[in-house]
């Protein structure tokens, strides 16, 4: 029978492969790859066009709760149309477990908070924050089985940091019911030392949250989590590596055998400390988020652990926050010392341009390399492959068409509801020209085509990713 949708003579890249094929859609997903297809009700040229798989965003946060003022400025609906329109067809965002809140009554808020808005499929990880008896024993293994296979925990933050101890006990039901556990690595009690002596100096510009957080401080906690890992015997990925000294600590640990994974963001390849501001100016507060950027030399670490398999994910770690609000980067209308800013920064649909065109369009990864890092390893990762992360009969139609040229990256161009993007003025050379999820274009290379509601939950089986060789 005839197909929903043919498109013809793709240059389609995989995490393995580069070949020339007509993809052939039906029902949403892809029904056949070959040579001059039969005929589709509807037909799309992609002559010449490179065609990867949509991408899977396995670190973003959206309608996320925050202490009173702060709120996130993307919800479901308006952080999955950035999404797509950028290229990426599939998010896992968190649902945060509040101290004192069941891990359930967390997760059964956020599907609340995602109902009906999505335009793009979504899956959650949990975060947990309070790791009581009730937790460790019954909601957490039994929501890993029930298709929430992976966590995140935290080392820093008051409201949602875990000791090591807790860890441990945390990594122990990883290792039991086979979850992913995602850790932020920095050391909070260093940040707190740090931070009260600025402070205390009146150094509290946006600039000195860098200063608050120096490299040591996260190659200590790496270092940890590592041997938390090892103690209990249970892979863990280490989230937003910044750059040399935990990325050594990760090479350390795979030369041992160990089974870290471990992800990075495109802030660590753009942006260095001097975002943050080089003399006391406010605006320094846009590109506030931890890890906080660091130098040229640590860009070139991370792009190097790109290309050489260091890294396994290429996430945004997107957090919504708008610069000129009171909810966001001027709580209550305030311009506020570096420590009560809120950390992080809007990136769901930028991720894919900036690694296509400064990455595999500069030579420095391979356009396999970026499939990988972008869409399948996530989708193995969080036990999502292969119905996402690949072009192949069976997955879903969730594919981006490539357009190469020059385009200016500017917030005027991006779909979020954040007010700035840290990237304004960047000369790009290619921009994603088309993105289809489950079959249907939700971008065509200028116009987003909305239908909150089509993104469905997606439920994660078993963590697939290949244990690390290096
Ligand atoms: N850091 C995080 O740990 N999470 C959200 C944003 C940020 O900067
Ligand atoms: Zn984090
Ligand atoms: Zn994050
Ligand atoms: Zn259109």
């Amino acid at each position: 029978s005839e197909f929903d949708l043919v498109i013809r003579q793709a240059r389609v890249a995989t995490a393995s492969d580069c070949f020339e094929a007509d993809i052939g859609i039906r029902d949403g997903r892809i029904e056949a790859l070959g040579a001059a297809l039969a005929k589709g009700r509807q037909e799309i040229d992609a002559a010449g066009r490179v065609v990867t798989p949509g991408g899977v965003d396995a670190h973003c946060h959206l309608d996320q709760s925050m202490p009173p003022p702060l709120r996130m400025a993307d919800d479901f609906e308006s952080g999955t149309r950035s999404a797509a329109c950028g290229g990426t067809t599939t998010v896992i965002p968190f649902a945060a477990q509040e101290k004192g809140q069941s891990l359930r009554a967390a997760v059964d808020d956020y599907h609340r908070r995602a109902e009906g808005k999505a335009h793009i499929d979504y899956a959650f990880h949990m975060i947990v924050s309070d790791p009581t008896p009730t937790v460790l024993n019954d909601d957490l293994p039994s929501l890993i089985r029930a298709g929430y296979t992976s966590f995140k925990v935290y080392m820093t933050y008051d409201d949602l940091k875990l000791d090591d101890g807790q860890i441990l006990d945390v990594l122990s039901v990883a290792r039991e019911e086979g979850a992913m556990a995602m850790i932020h690595a920095e050391n909070a009690d260093c940040i707190e030392w740090l931070s009260k002596r600025l402070e205390a100096a009146g150094r509290i510009a946006p600039r000195f949250h860098a200063h608050s957080r120096p490299m040591l401080v996260e190659r200590e906690a790496t270092h940890r989590a590592i041997a938390l890992s090892e103690l209990v015997d249970v892979p863990i990925l280490v989230v937003h590596v910044s750059g040399r000294e935990a990325v050594e600590q990760i090479r350390w640990a795979r030369a041992h055998g160990l089974q870290v994974h471990a992800e990075t963001c495109p802030q660590y390849l753009f942006l260095t400390a001097e975002d943050l501001g080089i003399d006391d100016s406010y605006k320094g507060a846009r590109c506030v988020c931890s890890p906080p950027p660091r130098d040229k030399g640590n860009q070139e670490v991370i792009w190097n652990g790109l290309n050489d398999g260091l890294f396994t994910i290429f996430s945004s770690d997107h957090a919504p926050f708008r610069f000129d609000d009171p909810e966001g980067k001027k709580p209550g209308g305030q311009e506020v010392p570096f420590r009560h800013i809120p950390n992080g920064i809007p990136g769901l649909e930028t991720r894919l341009p900036l690694l296509y065109s400064e990455g595999v369009l500069k030579g420095r990864i391979t356009l396999s390399k970026f499939v990988e890092l972008t869409s399948t390893n996530p989708a193995k990762a969080y036990g999502l492959h292969p119905r996402k992360g690949t072009i192949a009969p069976g997955s879903d139609a969730d594919l981006v068409m490539w357009d190469e040229g020059e385009f200016e990256l500017t917030n005027a161009r991006l779909h979020h509801a954040v007010d700035y993007t840290p990237y304004e003025g960047m000369k790009l050379k290619a921009w994603p020209g088309l993105t289809l999820a489950g079959g249907e274009v939700v971008w065509d290379g200028s116009n987003f085509h909305p239908r909150a509601g089509r993104g469905r939950f997606l439920s994660c089986g078993t963590p697939s990713l290949r244990p690390q060789s290096r």
